[in-house]
């Protein structure tokens, strides 16, 4: 059985978007091992979005993640990492496609986030890698915070 990190962003928090984004990776078969609703700190995304860090929209990606709460979780299933991210679709969600919470439910676009000098709006995070899915479940969660 696999892991992955998944984070639900401020967006999806205010527009009512939790229950959705949770059925959709249950229905995928994937079940949640940990669960919480938090403020970023400025400390944790840098880890996170490292690779990130010296891009243009990176100020950007710090500000929408500290703009409201956000739900980290951790979900457990076979091939959780690639369902989820399947399931997460285009980072643009004007480029996504349907069926994916980013084509269905996003309403912004790269395109109009770099003119208006700020990081695209797209409701979810969910890790990429192996690699990445250890670091970032290690960098939101206590090992006692992941129950079976
Ligand atoms: P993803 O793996 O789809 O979550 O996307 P990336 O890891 O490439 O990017 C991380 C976050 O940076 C995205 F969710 C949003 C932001 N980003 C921008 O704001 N503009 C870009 O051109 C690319 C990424």
């Amino acid at each position: 059985m696999e892991r992955t990190c998944i984070i639900i962003k401020p967006d999806g928090v205010k527009r009512n978007l939790i229950g959705e984004i949770i059925n959709r990776l249950e229905g995928e078969g994937l079940g949640v091992r940990a669960i919480k609703m938090i403020n970023a700190e400025v400390e944790t995304l840098r880890k996170h979005y490292a690779a990130h860090i010296d891009k243009h929209f990176y100020k950007g990606l710090e500000e929408y993640l500290m703009e409201g709460p956000i739900i980290a979780m951790v979900f457990e299933g076979f091939e959780a990492i690639e369902k989820a991210r399947e399931l997460t679709g285009h980072t643009d969600p004007s480029q996504a496609s349907k069926g994916t919470v980013r084509g269905d439910l996003g309403e912004d676009s790269i395109e109009l986030a770099d003119r208006e000098k700020r990081s695209v709006r797209n409701l979810i995070h969910a890790s990429g890698t192996k690699e990445e899915a250890e670091s970032e479940i290690k960098l939101w969660f206590k090992k006692e915070e992941i129950l079976k």
